[in-house]
């Protein structure tokens, strides 16, 4: 379609005039910037618009700072990874989250039911993972007022999950988060139990049972970093555990065959047994 570069400037300068919010009007500056004319005359306008794009950055960035009203803008890491839920409004961020952790945060029809992040832990076979739904990430997403906090949120979280009911949406969301490297799971109406175990996967942490000579192995498991030792098992178990160790047998995939004999250098496997022997 063949534009008409003033009129696509008066446009954008008419929403800019209309605009709601700070939000609005840096979408709207950041048209009219697109659409400016663009020879020696209108330098000083090119200049003003970009001065007010500045400013009104700055503006975001400060509210933003200070929009953490009754709670953390970083959520604390607790249990052995944290995922987080990403979306357009009414993705299905909030049934996941319930339909993973048995939380209770509500479900709607309307536009952007979820407005800060909702938090649930999900048991993954005795392993405490913390699920934490992003609310509804917008376009511009960036420069959003709470942004710069959500996106801090994503860097540091061990995975992120899209969520999106059109396969359009998924480009959308690949553009909005482009600067968060966190590894990505995409959920497209699976089931849940099926999704649990791909989460485990992606997610490439391994857990491990101890066990005493002759009982069952202890529950729950505990969780380790993929490509851990037994001396990593070890450490966490008991401080005075290296110091008074033996041998160990280990039973599962690690193992070449079951009760194989290991040192502490015995790099171990998801669900791998151990029996710990003591001097
Ligand atoms: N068909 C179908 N509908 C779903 C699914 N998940 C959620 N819904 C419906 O979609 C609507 C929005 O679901 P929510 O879970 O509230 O979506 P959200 O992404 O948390 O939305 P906001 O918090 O508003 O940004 C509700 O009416 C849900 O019942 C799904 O997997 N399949
Ligand atoms: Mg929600």
């Amino acid at each position: 379609m063949a534009t008409n570069p003033g009129f696509d400037f008066q446009r954008s300068e008419e929403e800019y005039r209309d605009a709601d919010g700070p939000n609005e009007k840096l979408n709207a500056l950041k048209k009219m910037l697109k659409t400016a004319p663009k020879h020696k005359s209108s330098e000083k306008l090119l200049a003003s618009i970009k001065e007010r794009i500045s400013k009104l950055k700055t503006t975001i960035e400060k509210q933003s700072k200070s929009s953490g009203r009754g709670y953390s803008p970083t959520i604390k890491k607790e249990g052995a990874a944290q995922i987080c839920l990403v979306g357009k409004t009414n993705s299905g961020k909030s049934k996941l989250l319930n339909d993973l952790t048995g939380t209770n945060v509500e479900v709607a029809d309307y536009k952007f039911t979820t407005k800060k992040p909702e938090i649930g832990v999900m048991d993954y076979h005795g392993i405490k993972i913390q699920i934490v739904e992003i609310p509804a990430i917008v376009e511009n997403f960036e420069d959003s007022v709470m942004g710069p906090t959500y996106k801090g949120i994503l860097k540091q979280a061990d995975l992120m999950v899209f969520l999106f009911r059109d396969v359009k949406d998924k480009g959308f969301l690949d553009k909005e988060l482009s600067e968060v490297v966190t590894e990505r799971a995409i959920y497209n109406d699976q089931d849940v139990k099926k999704f649990k175990d791909d989460l485990w996967r992606k997610l490439g942490i391994i857990k491990v049972y101890t066990k005493q000579p002759g009982r069952e192995k202890d529950l729950p498991p505990v969780a380790f970093a993929k490509d851990s030792t037994l001396r990593d098992v070890a450490k966490k178990v008991h401080k005075d555990f290296l110091k008074s160790f033996k041998y160990a047998r280990v039973y599962g995939k690690s193992a070449k065959f079951k009760g194989q004999t290991v040192g502490l250098d015995h790099v171990l496997a998801d669900d791998d047994v151990v029996e710990i022997h003591m001097k």
